[in-house]
């Protein structure tokens, strides 16, 4: 990696895509994801570089509807991996929920990468690279997932994903949370909890609302998950970009 100086005022951002593109050089984000992630940074210059209200919001759902859930999966990919693998560890064990490798791009050489990669992080079970089940209406090598995973979850936190993988896993019947910066893509509008916001940040707010939901009493995080209206989140969202950009000059 190279050095970038603290006091450069990209200097977060220019981290970030240093970490990525070295994880590119090992084999474990795809090199397709760097330009994912240059369309998410795009969104989140919109947002301001910050967890705004009504992600904040999804985010507590979110917690309220991993805590709920019976059989809770965190997917990964191969940028959640590059981005903040050790977050997702310790949001997995605080739920706690299972964590399983699922790729776009899969192919056996970066599970095992991804999978050493979690390990290394402090990562106890990971699913993923037993593949015995497949995502019904995804071909064949992105649909394989472990049946004890994801194929039979009920809740699945899927950071950064494609859109037809989260179609796929909402006809399975299974409750999607999406975290995703782009408000307008598929996936997105598709999640039943979409969470507009940095991986970064999202993983470890849902964490804080996870160890502070343990308190509370089932059904009022259960009325808090029935009471959502995603949409509603997606219009407010559309609205403060639109608002916050007409207001800068
Ligand atoms: O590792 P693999 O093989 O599973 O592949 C992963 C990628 C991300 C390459 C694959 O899933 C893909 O092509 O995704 P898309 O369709 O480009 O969608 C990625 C979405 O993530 C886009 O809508 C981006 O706006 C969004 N995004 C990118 N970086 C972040 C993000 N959302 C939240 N946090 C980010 N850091």
């Amino acid at each position: 990696m190279i050095e970038i100086p603290k006091s450069h005022p990209r200097y977060d951002s220019l981290r970030t895509r240093e970490k990525l593109s070295k994880s590119v050089l090992e084999g474990i984000t795809h090199h397709t994801g760097l330009i994912a992630h240059g369309r998410g940074e795009a969104f989140d210059y919109f947002l301001g570089e910050k967890t705004i209200e009504y992600a904040y919001e999804s985010e507590k759902i979110s917690a309220a509807a991993l805590i709920l859930a019976e059989n809770p999966v965190i997917s990964i990919n191969g940028n959640v991996a590059a981005l903040n693998p050790k977050d997702c560890i310790v949001l997995s064990n605080e739920i706690p929920a299972k964590l399983e490798i699922n790729l776009f791009h899969r192919t056996d050489e970066r599970v095992n990468k991804i999978y050493y990669e979690l390990k290394r992080y402090g990562a106890d079970k990971i699913y993923g690279r037993k593949a015995d089940a497949n995502i019904s209406s995804l071909d064949h090598n992105r649909g394989l997932c472990d049946r004890d995973g994801i194929y039979s979850a009920d809740v699945v936190l899927v950071p950064l994903e494609d859109g037809d993988r989260c179609m796929a896993l909402k006809k399975m019947g299974k409750k999607v949370i999406a975290i995703d910066l782009n408000p307008l893509s598929r996936t997105a509008r598709e999640a039943d909890i979409s969470i507009i916001d940095n991986v970064i940040r999202a993983i470890p707010n849902i964490t804080s609302w996870v160890k502070n939901f343990k308190k509370y009493d089932k059904s009022d995080l259960s009325d808090m998950v029935n009471n959502w209206e995603n949409n509603l989140m997606l219009k407010n969202t559309l609205n403060f970009i639109s608002k916050r950009l007409n207001s800068m000059f």
